[in-house]
């Protein structure tokens, strides 16, 4: 089976159906309710084209950016709000996804968070008390706090947030359904109304993460890699190797060809590697520039002589380093695979003793695997794990032939199956914090790989 990664033309904008944008926010009738049904006399919450006394979610008003996400957002929603985003309601999803940020979870909270409020209230910081006694945008009765509480967005959703990780213990809310992560939390007499909106909500975080600058990346200080030989310990299994520091990228590599891979680093400020056979002693052996200024490092064995070379992602493109990290002389071999955004994973697939780049799309979590990156082609693509996962590669069983898996929250999901295979088994390695960098490599040259950590 053959997929082609190559960059698909990108579809015309379809600008939204709603020729009125109500732009000026009165707060106190919904914002949206220029483009609904009439509204009802006696309207619920849900309804999501009822009048109804809001409170503002951002203190500082709506943005030029919100109002335009809105028109982008009634031509890309599908479901109960397609056609009823406005600029206010862009601005309280908006503080919604701030507080997931803020709380330091993966964007997958965002997406639970956004489906329930989808619902509950259409998205609307709702004042009035239209059922029972409940308020606010994820519409909490008057049990979970006071009205001022429930009707600041950032509080709301840091309780909503609290009761899904008391009722989903060790991140179990990363993998479980959505809608019934919502229902668990919620308690709604209609369980079922919020998994058709999953798919909206996610649309709906990814164009306000989007229409951000990216959050200040972390700085880790000295990176502390901490590595383990095995799947079943939670501990490592060898001293922490000091090597880099931020913003240095963790890189592995088996640079001699020994069998053995060791944590080297990438500066992206100076687009130089800095590749150890001993890192332990924290100095590095060769300092390679290879590529521009924020390049994505990558690390493959091109030439199949059991030594690993390195490369780089810029755009669409891999540029791969084809002469040996011991050699000044830069020789290199490029080809265009996949879009811009995807993440390179690289792995000998079909064990013939040479590694290949392929990517890993995040938009939708499909994983495009080929022998022959250069032809553009996918040999095979498959979607593994949820959406927001880090993608990564190994070889799991020893067997020579590169596995992939991905991590989410501080677990490893190891694909134990060929990539060749469309069944799926998974084993879970739980092994460091959510914050933390996931690395893989061959730290005992035993011919498996195994996971590790950087913080
Ligand atoms: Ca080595
Ligand atoms: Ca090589
Ligand atoms: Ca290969
Ligand atoms: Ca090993």
């Amino acid at each position: 089976m053959s997929a082609s990664p190559s960059r698909p033309a990108r579809g015309a904008l379809r600008l939204a159906g709603i020729t009125a944008m109500a732009l000026t926010c009165s707060l106190l009738i919904a914002p949206a309710a220029m483009a609904g049904p009439t509204p009802a006399p006696s309207a619920k919450a849900s309804d999501v084209g009822a009048l109804r006394a809001v409170a503002a979610c951002d203190a500082n008003g709506t943005t030029s950016t919100d109002s335009a996400l809105a028109t982008q957002l009634n031509g890309s929603l599908k479901a109960k709000m397609k056609g009823y985003m406005s600029a206010y309601r862009v601005s309280c999803a908006r503080m919604v996804v701030k507080a997931v940020r803020d709380r330091g979870l993966n964007l997958r909270a965002a997406v639970i968070a956004i489906t329930t409020t989808i619902v509950e209230s259409s998205i609307d910081n709702i004042s009035e008390e239209l059922d029972h006694d409940s308020l606010g945008l994820f519409q909490q009765r008057a049990s979970w706090g006071t009205r001022a509480e429930r009707l600041n967005p950032d509080w709301a959703t840091n309780a909503f947030l609290k009761k899904m990780q008391s009722k989903y213990p060790d991140e179990k809310w990363l993998t479980a359904p959505i809608g019934e992560v919502c229902q668990a939390v919620q308690v709604s007499a209609y369980p079922d109304r919020y998994q058709p909106q999953a798919g909206d909500a996610k649309i709906i975080v990814d164009a306000i993460v989007a229409s951000q600058a990216p959050p200040d990346p972390v700085d880790y200080g000295v990176l502390d890699f901490t590595l383990s030989d095995s799947f079943d310990s939670n501990t490592n299994t060898r001293p922490v190797i000091r090597y880099g520091n931020s913003p240095m990228i963790p890189i592995i590599g088996d640079w001699d060809g020994d069998g053995v891979d060791t944590p080297s680093a990438y500066d992206p400020t100076t687009a130089t590697f800095h590749l150890s056979n001993n890192p332990s002693n924290g100095q590095s052996q060769y300092n390679i520039k290879y590529g521009n200024r924020n390049s994505i490092p990558i690390v493959g064995d091109w030439d199949g002589d059991g030594k690993d070379n390195i490369g780089v992602r810029m755009g669409y493109s891999f540029y791969l380093r084809t002469t040996p990290i011991t050699s000044t002389t830069e020789t290199t071999t490029s080809y265009g695979y996949g879009n811009t955004n995807w993440i390179p994973v690289v792995g000998d697939w079909d064990g013939n003793g040479t590694d290949t780049p392929s990517a890993y799309d995040p938009a939708t979590g499909i994983f495009y695997i080929s022998n022959n990156p250069a032809s553009g082609d996918a040999d095979y693509h498959f979607k593994y794990g949820n959406d927001y996962s880090t993608p990564f590669a190994g070889d799991w069983d020893g067997d020579g032939k590169t596995n992939i898996g991905v991590r989410m929250g501080y677990t490893f999901y190891l694909r134990t199956s060929p990539v060749t295979s469309a069944t799926e088994t998974t084993r879970p390695v739980p092994f460091g914090n959510t914050a933390d960098l996931p690395v893989i490599g061959d730290w005992n040259g035993d011919g498996t790989d195994t996971q590790g950590i950087v913080r």
